[in-house]
């Protein structure tokens, strides 16, 4: 037949699409996807040799992956988990009405539980293991400005009591409260994992499911099974850390990883996406990633009119309808849906004929249709070799009506008047009465009936609780005394740099019979840098492939080694990856139930400034282990400049608690520490993180100075660590400085006093300040303590106790900003001049920056020469002359402002 008219070639093309239709449907059938798979591939690259370019797309159809046909069958009693349910989103909407009824501006949030009750409840009643004797449980991590929702839940098993949710946000009550978000730190018998700094949820997760695996390939747990689950926002996924490593996971195998994505298509001001589609968008980039993505975007309604389909127009019509246009859908009534959505198309309207525009209205999305939620949650347990992610539509302020439902001011809707309580009341069949429900009273079924049974029934087959924060872990002996007990001899006449002395005790934790095995070295490549690549060879690089090839450098002492049981965590350039593995090894001892010991030796310029908001995360999951910021001090890191020179990290290392820092100078004073961290951490179990920068200059390590007090003065924040030289009855007639210096400042500190003792005649005592935060924290405390105790005897401060019998001039330099020492200036008994390091570092000399900051030892002593000038020790003439005999410039750059 001759194929010129167009009604001919659309018969031809129908035939031809009915035939390869066919065909694909009998291989299906007779050999299964893989080789439907094979053939597809076949075909796209036959049309790839003839030219045929096949444009990229990443996405499947607007639709649910999993077909009808392949729906499992429902195992619950749907009626009574809708009645749970709906119990719980009463609750947890009465917990934030009633908190803010009783405390105007109290804050709380109702419409993200709203959204995802069916998720989350599908979770519970279903999927999700607590923790047994035999078995960890399923780690899941709550997207937390819907914690009313797990808590209202653990009101119904009895867990928390009508109090508790009465004092949802009041933390401060007297008989306690319930924590805004999940905290562990405030609440450690409850929330395992922090999660409401938008994006670290996601994140932390997938490091956490690849440290599950680490320790089963490391001998240090068995393999179970457990997996992590992330409940996440779709506004949330916006944050870099949502993305960030998500082809880890899949590079990784993460099959026992599932996030579920709550896409109700709004954040906190508006639309995710108003002018496109959020979920295709997560799609594209999940399954680009290598995810196993699942859609669950349309509930059991839409079933039939989706067989109907014929011609492919409704799946068009759901692909072109734009996710700003979907929330109109929400907020609008009658036929507004019948006119737009399907109006757009005669076919379509023709489809809808036979509903009304009340049932078109209550057309449910997936995820708000359990049936459609256990599909995907079944599929993605039961699936193997990639993480899963589950991008489940849903409506923001589900529920709400108009007090909120699917508005862009739902977020932060927190009252509801008493018309918009009874009708939520009645829309989810609360049993309260007119007269009750202005109050909006808590309602929680009696222990025998269906709904508490079931519920309680469904956890016990599940094994407990959750969420349940369980530490079981059993103190380490942590005889390490022995090991670092070489390191207070000093290193003889070979200059080392604290960097080398750290490596070296950490390759000797590596090998210790007890904590060997527990060490977690972190490193975000730059262990050369930091000359570690020696534990390569010792301690291995993990890798759960093991090493697939032959590494060029296999010849040589330390080549770069990849094993299944390697120890070190080599996460490559990702500060922010390498802090989630320490979050994950550093809560092990409660999440994982053994005491693993991260070690995260980075650049100290991209710690607290790079992932501060992390670091903050850790220690609410009150995580243990050591941050080691290496290269670090503004002048001490020459030639880097200004970007690389960090002369800040213990200002804000200041700000967490739970945080101790340290800037150690010399090797014993470091081995103190670690000891000392590792002795509180894991043999006392208390949690604290360990902040020490070490130095890549080197110089002769002394031997630690065998006057009593200086171990603990390490400890504490400061010790004397060289009194002055002049013979005492010279030194008693000399005017007195005292040199306060930290980290390799300690250094010109005492070339500072050598200055001022042969030169200028003035007694000088060097100090080591290891600690400023540990000063402030100790001083502050006993100020409170005065404060509250005043007829008591006063304590004093451990600085004041120290200098008590001091009298001089106190000069602080360290290689940070000034405002570091003065945090404890007032406890000096007499003003502290403080030198540091404020400003943009530069490229230059360690000898050329400290002159351009002002902290080598010309600077100390000049200081204190003007501040004994200042108190009529000596004249101001004798400070002119030692800035010219001392070859200062005062017309130099200000480096604070320059
Ligand atoms: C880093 C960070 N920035 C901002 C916030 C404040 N915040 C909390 S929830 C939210 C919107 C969340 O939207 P989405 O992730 O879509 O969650 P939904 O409530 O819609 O489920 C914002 C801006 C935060 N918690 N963390
Ligand atoms: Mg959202």
């Amino acid at each position: 037949m001759a194929i010129q008219e167009p009604q001919d070639l659309a018969h031809l093309h129908a035939i031809e699409n009915t035939e390869w239709r066919d065909s694909l449907d009998y291989i299906l059938r007779e050999q299964g996807p893989g080789r439907v798979r094979q053939i597809l591939r076949l075909l796209q690259t036959r049309a790839q040799e003839h030219g045929v370019s096949i444009p990229f797309t990443a996405n499947t159809p607007y639709i649910n992956s999993i077909p009808v046909d392949k729906q499992p069958v429902f195992p619950g009693n749907r009626e009574i988990e809708r009645r749970i349910k709906s119990i719980i989103r009463w609750n947890a909407m009465a917990m934030v009405v009633r908190a803010n009824k009783e405390l105007e501006g109290i804050g709380g949030h109702i419409s993200t539980f709203a959204s995802a009750a069916t998720l989350w409840e599908m979770g519970f009643n279903h999927f999700w293991r607590g923790r047994t004797d035999e078995f960890l449980g399923d780690m899941v991590l709550f997207q937390g400005h819907a914690s009313p929702g797990v808590y209202a839940r653990a009101y119904l098993e009895g867990r928390l009591d009508e109090k508790d949710l009465s004092n949802f946000r009041r933390e401060l009550a007297p008989e306690g409260g319930l924590s805004s978000y999940p905290h562990p730190f405030l609440m450690p018998d409850f929330w395992e994992f922090p999660t409401v700094s938008m994006g670290l949820a996601a994140l932390t997760a997938i490091y956490q499911a690849r440290f599950n695996h680490y320790l089963v390939d490391r001998g240090l747990r068995a393999s179970s099974g457990r997996k992590v689950w992330a409940m996440l926002g779709d506004g949330e996924m916006d944050e870099p850390e949502s993305l960030g490593a998500i082809t880890l996971a899949s590079r990784e195998n993460l099959d026992n990883l599932i996030f579920v994505v709550n896409c109700n298509l709004q954040r906190l001001d508006g639309p995710v996406r108003g002018n496109g589609k959020i979920v295709q968008e997560l799609e594209a980039a999940f399954r680009g990633a290598g995810w196993n993505v699942i859609k669950v975007l349309w509930g059991s309604d839409w079933d039939r009119l989706l067989e109907d389909d014929q011609s492919g127009q409704l799946v068009n019509r759901m692909e072109e309808i734009l996710d700003g246009e979907m929330q109109n859908y929400v907020v609008s009534k009658g036929g507004y849906v019948r006119d737009h959505f399907f109006g757009k198309y005669p076919e379509l309207l023709e489809m809808v004929k036979g509903y009304t525009d009340d049932q078109i209205f209550r057309f449910r999305r997936g995820g708000h249709d359990p049936l459609k939620v256990y599909a995907a949650y079944k599929s993605a347990v039961e699936h193997t070799g990639s993480p899963t992610v589950i991008l489940a539509q849903t409506i923001k302020g589900y529920g709400l009506g108009e007090a909120g439902e699917g508005k862009n001011i739902t977020h932060s809707q927190k009252k509801l008047n008493e018309d918009e309580l009874k009708e939520f009341r009645t829309r989810f069949n609360i049993p309260i009465s007119d007269d009750e429900v202005a109050s909006a009273p808590f309602y929680k079924p009696a222990d025998d009936s269906p709904e508490i049974k079931y519920l309680k029934e469904r956890r016990a087959q599940l094994g407990g609780s959750l969420p349940h924060r369980i530490d079981v872990s059993i103190p380490q002996a942590c005889q390490t005394e022995e090991l670092v007990r070489e390191y207070y001899e000093g290193s003889g006449d070979r200059e080392l740099a604290t960097t080398m002395a750290y490596v070296h005790l950490l390759g000797k934790l590596l090998r210790d019979p007890e904590l060997g095995k527990l060490i977690v070295p972190i490193v975000p490549d730059e262990a050369r840098t930091f000359g570690m690549e020696s534990l390569f060879r010792q301690a291995g690089i993990y890798s759960h492939a093991g090493q697939l090839y032959d590494p060029v450098d296999k010849g040589s002492l330390l080549f770069y080694n990849e094993k299944k049981t390697g120890a070190i965590l080599e996460e490559g350039l990702s500060e922010a990856g390498s802090l989630a593995s320490f979050i994950a090894a550093g809560t092990a001892y409660a999440n994982n139930g053994v005491n693993t010991i991260p070690f995260y030796t980075f650049y100290s310029m991209f710690g607290f400034q790079r992932v501060g908001d992390l670091i903050w995360q850790a220690c609410d999951s009150q995580a243990r282990g050591f941050l080691i910021g290496a290269t670090a001090g503004r002048t001490t890191l020459a030639g880097e400049g200004l970007q690389h020179q960090d002369g800040h990290s213990h200002v804000l290392a200041l700000t967490p608690t739970r945080v101790k820092a340290y800037d150690p100078a010399f090797a014993f004073e470091l081995a103190l520490i670690i000891h000392d961290g590792l002795n509180r951490m894991y043999c006392h179990q208390e949690n604290w993180i360990y902040y020490l920068t070490v130095m890549n200059e080197t110089y002769l390590m002394p031997a630690m100075p065998k006057r009593p007090g200086v171990s603990e003065g390490v400890l504490k924040g400061m010790y004397k660590f060289r009194p002055t030289r002049l013979k005492s009855a010279k030194a008693k007639a000399a005017p007195k400085a005292h040199l306060m210096g930290s980290g390799a400042i300690v250094n010109e500190a005492m070339k500072a006093q050598d200055i001022l003792e042969n030169d200028y005649g003035v007694a000088a005592d060097v100090w080591s300040v290891t600690s400023y935060k540990e000063l402030y924290r100790d001083a502050v405390d006993c100020e409170r303590w005065n404060l509250l105790n005043p007829t008591k005897k006063a304590k004093t401060p451990y600085i004041s106790d120290l200098m008590a019998k001091e009298d001089g001039v106190y000069i602080a330099a360290s290689d940070y900003m000034k405002v570091l020492p003065a945090v404890v200036s007032q406890w000096f008994p007499g003003p502290l001049h403080c030198l540091g390091t404020d400003g943009f570092g530069r490229s230059d000399g360690r000898a050329e920056l400290r002159d351009f900051f002002e902290v080598d030892a010309r600077y100390i002593a000049v200081a204190a020469l003007s501040r004994l000038a200042a108190e009529g020790s000596l004249k101001a003439t004798v400070v002119a002359k030692a800035i010219k005999d001392l070859g200062i410039d005062p017309g130099k750059l200000n480096p604070h402002v320059d």
